[in-house]
């Protein structure tokens, strides 16, 4: 039986990758950081139950991340823990890059001296090509990274460290450099999900308005459940290697924002806001990722369309809308996040 060992267990991602290596048998170790609402009550691993084995630590503490190194001893180590939000790592910029870059740093030297023998995959973002694009429209592997946020510097920080330790220490280190991925487990302050749950919102007399940031960015987005099978196939791979992984098709917000409100049987412009205070003060604007090495390398195709992900996304608000998810009716009757 394998084992494996993920950090940000508890996230979108995190839940995911857990059940899809429970599905192929794998002993699942996640590290959870200790917060007010314990872990195993999230909606996102709840159900999960004793199938996972969840310890406390954090990134920041390497003497959490051993003893949870130890217990796991684990064949595969994902890392998804990170301060995530862009706009939001502007105003904690340290903390972001304490969690982001020294917190990689702290977990690869756990690695490399409590197990080497170990795989291990990095949560790389396309925020670290900036606003790179290649003259065919495209980021791909080769594009220059120029990241324009503290969290995009972060995680380039990440991305460089793990190819230094692949290559000095001769360990089977990679990363997926991965696009935007959302899925109804997003967070809300995501604006895939802000725009589905506040217009399904406004739909049912919940909310009156959707206000935004920047509407004329462009993004790549895909479905979390397509792309951690893209994590698991690329620290499966015979040689250890960096990949991007991304559908190829790029949205405006303002595109997003009209496929989803159409879909509800309203017009986005009688609703959407805008505030300077979700804009960020360097913006990325346009991402669009060619993943033909990925796809040629590991047969990979995305199930899921741009218009099929929102219809899940919908789906999912609806049915919590409608009372058919008490538990998260509560929740969407409070005050949104940023
Ligand atoms: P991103 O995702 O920054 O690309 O990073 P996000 O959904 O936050 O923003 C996408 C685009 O939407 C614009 N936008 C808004 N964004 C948010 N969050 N809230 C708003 O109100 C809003 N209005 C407009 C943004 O300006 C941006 O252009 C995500 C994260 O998951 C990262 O962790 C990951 O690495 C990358 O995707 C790939």
């Amino acid at each position: 039986m394998k084992r494996a060992l993920i950090t940000g267990v508890a996230g979108q991602d995190g839940s995911y990758l857990s059940e899809l290596l429970l599905s192929q048998g794998y002993e699942v170790w996640g590290i959870v950081r200790r917060s007010s609402v314990p872990e195993h009550q999230s909606s996102r691993i709840g159900s999960l139950g004793e199938q996972l084995h969840l310890e406390y630590g954090d990134l920041l503490d390497s003497s959490s991340l051993e003893r949870c190194m130890r217990l796991a001893a684990p064949d595969e180590i994902y890392n998804l823990a990170s301060q995530s939000h862009v706009r939001i790592s502007f105003d904690i910029p340290q903390f972001t890059v304490q969690a982001n870059a020294m917190g990689l740093l702290n977990l690869l030297e756990v690695y490399r001296k409590v197990a080497p023998e170990a795989r291990f995959y990095q949560a790389s973002s396309s925020e670290m090509f900036g606003n790179s694009v290649d003259p065919d429209g495209f980021q791909r592997e080769t594009t220059p990274m120029n990241p324009v946020s503290p969290y995009g510097c972060s995680k380039l920080f990440g991305y460089s460290m793990v190819r230094n330790y692949r290559n000095s220490f001769k360990l089977f280190a990679v990363n997926g450099i991965l696009f935007n991925h959302e899925s109804p487990r997003r967070g809300s302050n995501f604006v895939t999900n802000k725009v589905v749950k506040t217009a399904v919102q406004i739909k049912h007399k919940l909310a009156k308005r959707l206000v935004l940031g920047n509407l004329d960015s462009f993004r790549d987005w895909g479905h979390s459940k397509d792309y951690v099978r893209g994590m698991h196939m690329i620290i499966n791979h015979d040689q250890p290697g960096d990949y991007v992984i991304a559908t190829g098709h790029t949205h405006s917000i303002r595109e997003l924002c009209e496929y989803v409100f159409t879909r509800l049987g309203m017009d986005y412009r009688e609703y959407v806001v805008q505030d300077a205070k979700f804009m960020r003060p360097e913006e990325l604007t346009y991402l669009r990722g060619d993943s033909s090495v990925f796809r040629k390398t590991f047969g990979w195709e995305p199930e899921y369309t741009f218009e099929a992900l929102l219809d899940e996304m919908i789906e999912h608000w609806e049915a919590v809308v409608e009372g058919r998810d008490e538990a998260r009716l509560a929740g969407l009757r409070s005050a949104l996040p940023m």
